[in-house]
Order: C-alpha cells, then sequence, then structure tokens
C-alpha cells in the first residue's frame, strides 16, 4: 500500500509538469485529488485495513496529499502570474516590490477649526445653519439695517454680480454671514408666526470683500456667524458664551476683551478679542498688538428682529460673527493668512 501511495504522488506530479491551461490544470485536480481519485480511494479503503497497518497507511496518505496539493498551489500560482503578465504584455510583475506610498489626505486647518467650533457651540445648544454665498442687497444690507448710502456700507466693500436693472436691490456675494440671521429668523418664524421659537444657531461660510490684502486680511474668508434669540436674552449670555468659547477651545485660562464699537444691525456693539498666548500678550507676528480679534458682536438690533419676524418687545437676542481664520491662526501659530488659501503642501502637510 505504501509503494501503491509514492506511485500516486509521482505519477500526479509527472502529469502536473505537462498541464499548460486552466481547463488542463482543472482536469489534473480531479483526477488526483478528486473524489474517485486513486489517492481518495485509499482513504476510504483505510477502514478495512488492519489494525496495524491503518495509522501508518493514513499517515503516508496524509502526506501524499500534502505534497500534491502543494504542488497544485504552486503550479495555479504560476499559471495566474503568467497570465498576468500576458495581460501586461509581457511586462514582468514582481509581486515582492514595496507599494508606493500614496500620501493621506487630511483636512484643512480651516475645516478643523470649524468642526471644533461645531463641536464648541453644539455642546452649547447651538445648531448649524447653511445660508446662500450670493444674496441681494437687501439681505445684505437693507434689512440688517443698512440703508442704501449709508456709510457703514463702506466697512465691508462689495463684489457685485449684477446691478443694471435691480435699482436698490443689487445681487452680490455676501460681504458677512450676518443676512443668514434673517433667512434663519424668517424661517423659524414662519413655524409659529404668533410665537415664533427661540433661536439658537451658528451660520457658517466664506464671504467676500474688496479688501486690501495683508498678514491679517483676505478678500475671500469664512465667517462664523451666531445667533440666539427669545425671551430674555441679554448681554451677559453673549460675554458668557463668547468667553466660554475661548475657553473651551483654549483652555481656561484664556482672556478675552470686548471693545466698545459699532454694527447697524446690533445695538449696544462691540468687537471680540482674544489675547495672544503665543506671545503672553507682548505682540507678536500673529497678533500684532498682543491681543487677536477674533469677531463682531452685540444684541440684535430691534429693527432686525422685526425684519425677522421676532416682535422686539417680547424677543430679545444676541448676535456675533467670528473669523475662524484667525482663531486657527492664534491655535496654530500662523503669522500670515494668506497661507490658508495658497494651497502650497510645505504648509497643509503641517496640520
Ligand atoms: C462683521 O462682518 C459683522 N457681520 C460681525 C457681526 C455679526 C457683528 C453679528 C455683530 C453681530 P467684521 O467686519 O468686524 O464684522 O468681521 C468679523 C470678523 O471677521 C473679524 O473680527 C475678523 O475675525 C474676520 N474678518 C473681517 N475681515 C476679514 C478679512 N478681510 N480677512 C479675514 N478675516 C476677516
Amino acid at each position: 500500500m505504501l509503494d501503491k501511495l509514492k506511485e500516486i504522488e509521482k505519477t500526479a506530479l509527472t502529469a502536473l509538469e505537462a498541464v499548460r491551461d486552466e481547463a488542463a490544470l482543472e482536469g489534473w485536480r480531479v483526477a488526483f485529488l478528486g473524489r474517485s481519485s486513486p489517492l481518495m480511494q485509499v482513504f476510504s479503503g483505510l477502514g478495512a485495513l488492519s489494525k496495524e497497518e491503518r495509522p501508518v497507511v493514513g499517515q503516508q496518505a496524509n502526506e501524499v496529499k500534502k505534497a500534491i496539493e502543494a504542488a497544485f498551489g504552486s503550479r495555479s500560482g504560476e499559471m495566474r502570474q503568467a497570465a498576468l503578465e500576458r495581460s501586461l504584455g509581457g511586462e514582468r510583475l514582481d509581486v515582492t516590490l514595496p507599494g508606493r506610498r500614496v500620501p493621506p489626505g487630511r483636512l484643512h486647518p480651516d475645516t478643523q477649526i470649524l468642526r471644533e467650533l461645531y463641536r464648541v457651540f453644539g455642546e452649547m445648544g447651538f445648531q448649524v445653519y447653511r445660508s446662500r454665498e450670493v444674496e441681494s442687497d437687501e439681505y445684505n444690507f437693507q434689512l440688517l439695517n443698512f440703508p442704501v448710502g449709508h456709510p457703514a456700507r463702506d466697512m465691508q466693500d462689495t463684489y457685485f454680480v449684477e446691478a443694471e436693472g435691480r435699482g436698490d436691490n443689487p445681487v452680490l456675494l455676501r460681504t458677512h454671514t450676518s443676512p443668514g440671521q434673517i433667512h434663519a429668523m424668517r424661517e423659524f418664524a414662519a413655524l409659529d408666526p404668533h410665537n415664533p421659537p427661540p433661536v439658537r444657531i451658528v451660520l457658517p461660510g466664506m464671504v467676500y470683500r474688496y479688501e486690501q490684502v495683508d498678514a491679517r486680511h483676505e478678500t475671500q474668508f469664512d465667517q462664523l456667524e451666531g445667533l440666539a434669540v427669545g425671551p430674555g436674552i441679554t448681554f451677559s449670555d453673549l460675554k458668557g458664551t463668547l468667553a466660554d468659547m475661548a475657553r473651551r477651545l483654549f483652555g481656561p485660562q484664556t482672556r478675552t476683551r470686548f471693545r466698545a464699537s459699532f454694527f447697524p444691525f446690533t445695538e449696544p456693539s462691540a468687537e471680540y478679542d482674544i489675547e495672544c498666548f503665543l506671545c503672553g500678550g507682548k505682540g507678536c507676528a500673529v497678533c500684532g498688538g498682543g491681543w487677536l480679534e477674533i469677531g463682531g458682536c452685540g444684541m440684535v438690533h430691534p429693527v432686525v428682529l422685526k425684519n425677522g419676524g421676532y416682535d422686539p418687545e417680547r424677543y430679545t437676542g444676541f448676535a456675533f460673527g467670528l473669523g475662524p481664520q484667525r482663531i486657527a491662526m492664534l491655535r496654530y501659530g500662523i503669522s500670515d493668512i494668506r497661507y490658508f488659501w495658497e494651497n502650497d503642501l510645505r504648509f497643509l502637510e503641517q496640520f
């Protein structure tokens, strides 16, 4: 029986050398490893052998089976490789060569900081609300209490898209995210015009201004607007919310300050600064004078509340407009805002 097994192995391996294609290989597999192959018959006949013979023959049969299977595996691997090479026009494919590293993608620092801001404000109960980038003069200015010809419009030099035939309501690229306040309030107020629900939202997005570009000013940048409207909201709520945001982003020791300012759509209004912790408030390339202006804010003007569908006798609210890129500059120690949209990999790969 042992001789027979040796013979089976020899015949199988010799026959394999003559195999040239997939069909022949399959035929060979059926002949030497299939259910009615001589080897399998040895296995099925084991029960008829004597107690002494059975383990010896069984072990030998297993070894022959392993050898035949290994030969089948390597032959079928060779044939697959040959087929691959044929499909590549005869080019040799070295599967042992290490692959070429594809550098992993990463999030732009601006996206990273925006996501962090969504998280921080989300923890405080604010929802993200998206509004359009192409606006009308009415929404970008008039409903926000900038009448036509008002000098405060000079604060935001505007790119117009279409002016002809539109009188006092040209189409423009929004100069700030504040027009989203009106869209949002109107949408919320429409849910229940006699009893509009409270609003607590942040509105992210690109804004455009015809600016003199420098280390802290771009012509295209983004803002994160915040709006909270409800009965009894006060300036303390605004201060608490922004101070808390800075501490959640930069740590509990972060110092912030409010400076009185003017915006037609808030009263009172303030600028909001964070002390530059890169230089400890001494003044450096990132902040300029020790504090970095992060945003404008204030209590929503009664005219704006009314334009949004909220009765200023019953509701008050606060709003703010932050510069996420300015926040990212502080967070990562970036000294020039122009790096953000230059798409220089040496800059982007650092985040
Ligand atoms: C405004 O745009 C107001 N809409 C903000 C506001 C909203 C006030 C709600 C009150 C209530 P301002 O022009 O100051 O304000 O811009 C707000 C922030 O955007 C600035 O503090 C700064 O962080 C950022 N910013 C302004 N101009 C530029 C610019 N050219 N490049 C980069 N960031 C800018």
